[in-house]
């Protein structure tokens, strides 16, 4: 396979804030007299932020106006910016920062994909918002995550093919999206929901770009 480039998704692949919108979620559900558990949240992993408050409504068996559902996003927010703002460098995920820099090194492009419109803020705070050559964040797109648009965006803005991009992906909606892309797509950590990836590894530490295409070879030779 030729590689080109590669998209990282943030929240779970980058920088670990997933557990964050967690909390913020289930504190939300609970506030509405329901509950959110760890399995329901696995499926608002890289879900826009309206999309996991109406999933969290539907399983609630709850409506909303549109104007209190903008008011719990915004609270929602306010929770998770709260538990964001102390972030800095050092809570990168392990070898996130080394594999990144040695993409570029080598002449690989770089981008994030991600469904958060906190994108930019978080990029800054632990400074990599200069590490990519394009990033595509939640207020970019019209459809988010499962639909490709995410990473179609980040692969155009970078002037490479989805065929010739790997998509690092922590969530269900994303590996879906890369797929459905047409992009090459490797699962990050250990949720169940990573089955439908191209290959799944337990985190971006000490891993090797040649290491990877070599594996995906394989895997092509196999078919
Ligand atoms: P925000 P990713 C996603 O980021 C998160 O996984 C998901 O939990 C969150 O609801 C979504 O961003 C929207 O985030 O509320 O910050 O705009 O995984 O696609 O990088
Ligand atoms: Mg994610």
């Amino acid at each position: 396979m030729q590689i080109d480039a590669c998209i990282f998704d943030l929240d779970g692949v980058i920088v670990d804030t997933a557990d964050f919108h967690f909390i913020a979620w289930q504190k939300l559900a609970r506030a509405l007299g329901s509950d959110l558990s760890e399995e329901q949240n696995e499926l608002l992993k890289g879900v826009s932020r309206r999309g996991s408050l109406e999933r969290i409504l539907k399983w609630a068996g709850k409506e909303l106006t549109e104007e209190e559902i903008q008011h719990w996003m915004a609270v929602k927010n306010n929770w998770y910016l709260d538990m964001v703002s102390g972030m800095g460098p050092d809570d990168v995920l392990p070898g996130a920062r080394s594999f990144v820099e040695r993409l570029r090194t080598k002449g690989y492009k770089t981008a994030i994909g991600s469904s958060s419109k906190n994108t930019p803020g978080i990029l800054k705070l632990v400074e990599m918002d200069d590490q990519f050559d394009a990033i595509v964040d939640g207020s970019m797109v019209k459809k988010g995550k499962p639909n490709p648009e995410t990473f179609l965006l980040g692969a155009e803005l970078m002037h490479v093919l989805p065929a010739n991009t790997i998509v690092f992906e922590d969530a269900l909606s994303g590996i879906k999206a890369a797929k459905a892309g047409g992009f090459v797509v490797i699962g990050v950590g250990d949720s169940p929901q990573l089955e439908g990836a191209d290959l799944i590894i337990d985190s971006l530490k000490e891993i090797r770009i040649e290491e990877i295409r070599k594996q995906l070879d394989q895997l092509a030779s196999k078919v």
